[in-house]
């Protein structure tokens, strides 16, 4: 079994339905399981001007996949939910990174890991905080990392994905 962390990313077509249904997904993957989730943020987009906010968390599984493989099966999910890939950090459906792998590096034309932006994104650091997740990234805690990044423009939408159900049933 290895231990990985999946982040979520999606600003088109409801994304607290499209986080709920990638989650779903993932939940019912093949030699896969979720083992932990963090709050559900609300977050300003980083890229092209003009893009609606962005829904973000982070999920951790174990599974039997090899990385390679799990990239198909998450590439899989962001196509059955209608990912068409265009601009670079562009508006998108569902995005969904591999953050981590089994504690591996990783550098395939494919796949980098652990994913190179994470220092960068509070929309990844602070849900992983809120999963007690304490990784060090080049020298640095994610403690320390939090404080260097900007958290204004990121919100707690829900404490879960059960509770970001029932907000989406509600509205
Ligand atoms: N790839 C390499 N490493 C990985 C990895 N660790 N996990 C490759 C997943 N994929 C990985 O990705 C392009 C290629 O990256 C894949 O074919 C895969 O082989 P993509 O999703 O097709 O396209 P992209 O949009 O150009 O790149 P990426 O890296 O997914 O975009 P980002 O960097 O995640 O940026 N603002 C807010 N607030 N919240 C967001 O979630 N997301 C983005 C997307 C921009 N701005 C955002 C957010
Ligand atoms: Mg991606």
């Amino acid at each position: 079994m290895k231990l990985s962390y999946i982040a979520f990313g999606s600003n088109l077509n409801y994304p607290a339905l499209q986080l709920l249904k990638a989650f779903h997904a993932l939940s019912v993957l093949t030699s896969t399981t979720i083992i932990g989730e963090s709050k559900i943020y609300c977050s300003e987009p980083i890229g092209p001007a003009g893009q609606d906010n962005y829904y973000n968390a982070v999920v951790s599984i174990q599974t039997t996949l090899s990385a390679h493989e799990l990239l198909d099966c998450l590439q899989s999910i962001e196509l059955q939910q209608d990912r068409v890939r265009s601009v670079k950090w562009g508006p998108r459906t569902v995005d969904l990174d591999i953050l981590w792998y089994d504690d591996r590096v990783i550098q395939t034309e494919r796949l980098t890991i652990p994913h190179q932006e994470i220092m960068h994104r509070s929309f990844v650091v602070y849900p992983l905080l809120s999963l007690d997740v304490n990784w060090v990234l080049s020298g640095e805690s994610l403690q320390e990392i939090a404080r260097t990044l900007d958290a204004n423009s990121l919100f707690v939408i829900a404490e879960n994905f059960k509770d970001l159900a029932q907000i989406v049933s509600e509205s």
